[in-house]
């Protein structure tokens, strides 16, 4: 396994950093309706501060399989007030969108990193508005797209061949002139695989380990949680997707995306303290 890197998008990586997911609700028809949705995902992303979270991941658009696309200038409307008023506060904030107009319009509201399932393929502009903003980026891997993603994933050899995709994705953002203090790369658990490719890139993640390059995990409340433990609710998964955490952190992750992070600081910590070298 290579060197743990030193920091990505001017956070410490000495010890692994938590994501808190902010979805941005959908929102009524009224004003009022959106005006709610907004305050509420701002007073779920400072509390997720509070309870530890190192970045707070903003998303208004939900990637779950079947989920149908939201169109751009309603995610652009949902994500901006939220990006700016917790970034105003003094928060590392992501922006979790595919959309280049989205990225642009969140990185002029204070976002300091894109955390792009596409792994910036999924709009031809996305490259572009990253590497000029200087911005950080999470590159995540997916086979096919939310919609028909886990219809009939196939892969001959998961974990080389998602480890190639993300190499791939790197060097094209190192030829814009990215550092590799601002890139992140993610296997994209449950995004095109089935519960076998999820179970093989969590052992294989110290394989998916690039030199300088950090490491981020999403596994909370996803499917394959439900399938292993037979908990069908998702906000039930939250003791699943602590051992799931702590599964990747022993693989090398620096950085996991989490719904639940006063939980998963806990176990994080008595990880910690009983000597795992995290
Ligand atoms: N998973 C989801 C969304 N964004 N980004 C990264 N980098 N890694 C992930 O694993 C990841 C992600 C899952 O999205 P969704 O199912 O819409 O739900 P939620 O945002 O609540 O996790």
């Amino acid at each position: 396994m290579s060197a743990a890197p030193r920091e990505f998008a001017g956070l410490d990586l000495s010890h692994p950093r938590l994501m808190g997911i902010v979805n941005v609700t959908p929102d009524s028809f009224s004003d009022g309706g959106r005006h709610a949705g907004a305050a509420a995902a701002i007073d779920h992303g400072l509390a997720l501060a509070a309870a530890g979270a190192a970045v707070l991941d903003v998303g208004g658009e939900s990637t779950r399989p079947g989920a149908e696309p939201v169109p751009v200038e309603e995610e652009v409307r949902r994500v901006v007030p939220v990006v700016q008023a917790l970034a105003r506060a003094g928060h590392c904030v992501s922006v979790d969108t595919r959309r280049a107009a989205v990225m642009r319009a969140a990185i002029d509201a204070g976002a300091r990193i894109v955390n792009d399932v596409t792994a910036l393929t999924g709009d031809r502009d996305s490259l572009d508005v990253v590497a000029a903003a200087r911005v950080a980026v999470v590159l995540m891997h997916m086979q096919g797209e939310p919609r028909t993603m886990q219809a009939a994933p196939r892969y001959d050899d998961v974990v080389a061949e998602v480890g190639a995709y993300l190499a791939a994705r790197v060097d094209a953002c190192r030829a814009r002139g990215m550092r590799d203090a601002d890139l992140c790369v993610d296997p994209g658990i449950g995004f095109g695989k089935t519960l076998e490719h999820n179970i093989a890139l969590l052992r294989g993640l110290p394989r998916l380990r690039m030199p300088g390059v950090a490491l981020l995990v999403g596994v909370s409340r996803k499917g394959f949680i439900g399938t292993l433990s037979g908990i069908a609710e998702p906000a039930a998964r939250v003791a699943g997707s602590l051992a799931a955490g702590l599964a990747a952190i022993d693989g090398g992750a620096d950085i996991l995306r989490v719904h639940d992070v006063a939980e998963t600081r806990q176990a994080l910590d008595v990880w910690r303290g009983i000597g795992r070298p995290v």
